[in-house]
């Protein structure tokens, strides 16, 4: 399994092109701007503001969070140190490389978490326990 750290998670700005007749803005992701293709998308949303998602690491999978409404607070952990990260913009998300934990916080009213996953839903590749993950990956 690869032992990646919290460096190696980065935020991904994307394009937004404002319209100049006062239509708004469109934010757009192509193929070149992930590194993997996109075989799932789901969607968090109706979080209350007192609750937590996540507390996991994935095996394998690669996985990009993007706050299209609202904002949430990301917490890294690679075993060793940790990173909070706030999403607030809906064109800068964050790429999560395998063998990171995430726990998700501090959602906003009407915060929407849309993820691009590079894998369709497995359960095993997850890990639950947070002492498992740091033995396995720290
Ligand atoms: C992650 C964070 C950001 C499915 O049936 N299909 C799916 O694609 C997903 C993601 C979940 N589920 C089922 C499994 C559970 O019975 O939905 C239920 C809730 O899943 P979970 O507790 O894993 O949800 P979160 O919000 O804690 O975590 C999810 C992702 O699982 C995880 O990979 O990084 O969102």
């Amino acid at each position: 399994m690869k032992h990646n750290t919290i460096e190696s998670v980065s935020l991904i700005e994307l394009p937004k092109i404002s319209d100049e007749n006062g239509r708004g803005n469109l934010s757009v992701i192509e193929k070149e701007i992930l590194p993997f293709e996109i075989a799932r998308v789901y969607y968090l949303y109706d979080v209350p503001s007192d609750a937590y998602r996540g507390g996991h690491a994935h095996k394998n999978l690669q996985q990009f969070l993007l706050p299209l409404s609202g904002s949430f607070d990301v917490i890294l952990k690679d075993g060793k140190n940790s990173r909070t990260v706030t999403l607030n913009k809906p064109n800068k998300g964050l790429l999560i490389v395998p063998g990171i934990w995430r726990e998700l916080e501090n959602f906003s009213s009407g915060a929407v978490c849309l993820v691009l996953a590079s894998e369709v839903y497995d359960e095993a590749d997850y890990i639950r326990d947070f002492e498992t993950f740091k033995k396995q990956f720290s």
